[in-house]
């Protein structure tokens, strides 16, 4: 199987991640693309455009990031996606507090490269960076369920904390999380995360 990503895509970065962490990998080929310059058959695996995407050996590709990571977990050694009960939804919980970063971050950077001066809509760039603030709140008051073996959840979180030290390095996240911050502290020096560095 192949998966199709970009290195600065955060999404992708999950995909990546979750391959390494559940022992996907050694079955995994890699293709990097730029999907903003709509590669040439590129929507034939993926209609919406965007990375990551999943060629199957066994089926259709695959599309959207968690999709993918579910899969890629179903293929793998090692279950980052706990069994039915309250650990899983406290791991799909920090899917989705990471993936409001995510999207709340992307369509910021977005509104930045599409609008220049005046044009640049304020008042929606106060909104997603708002969204960002909340959900790294909700991150800090429940750090404690980031503990334990390594999950989905706690790798969506590692990534769209990675991504706004990349993208938005700026703005101080760590000061009023230090809880948050020293679990990615320890979280980033894992292999998978070091492989995938969007900076390096
Ligand atoms: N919800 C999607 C978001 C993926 C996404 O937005 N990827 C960006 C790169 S960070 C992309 O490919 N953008 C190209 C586009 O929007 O056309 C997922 O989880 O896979």
């Amino acid at each position: 199987m192949k998966l199709i990503y970009a290195a600065a895509s955060p999404y992708a970065r999950k995909a990546r991640v979750a391959a390494i962490e559940c022992g996907a990998s050694d079955k995994l080929d890699i293709e990097a693309v730029a999907p903003w310059e709509d590669p040439a058959g590129y929507r034939d695996v993926n209609p919406v455009g965007k990375v990551p995407a999943l060629v199957r050996d066994d089926g259709p590709p695959l599309y959207q990031s968690n999709l993918v990571c579910e899969y890629l977990d179903s293929q793998g050694t090692i279950k980052i996606y706990p069994d039915p009960g309250p650990a899983r939804w406290t791991a799909l919980r920090q899917i989705a507090a990471a993936d409001g970063i995510l999207d709340a971050s992307v369509a910021e950077r977005m509104e930045g490269m599409f609008h220049e001066g005046d044009a640049i809509a304020t008042k929606f760039i106060d909104r997603q960076e708002l969204s960002v603030k909340m959900a790294l709140d909700q991150l800090e008051a429940e750090a404690t369920d980031l503990d334990g073996p390594v999950t989905i959840g706690q790798v969506a979180v590692a990534c769209a904390l990675g991504y706004r030290d990349f993208r938005f390095a700026e703005v101080d996240w760590r000061d009023s999380r230090p809880k948050l911050a020293a679990w990615f502290a320890e979280f980033a020096q894992r292999p998978s995360m070091i492989e995938t560095d969007p900076a390096a």
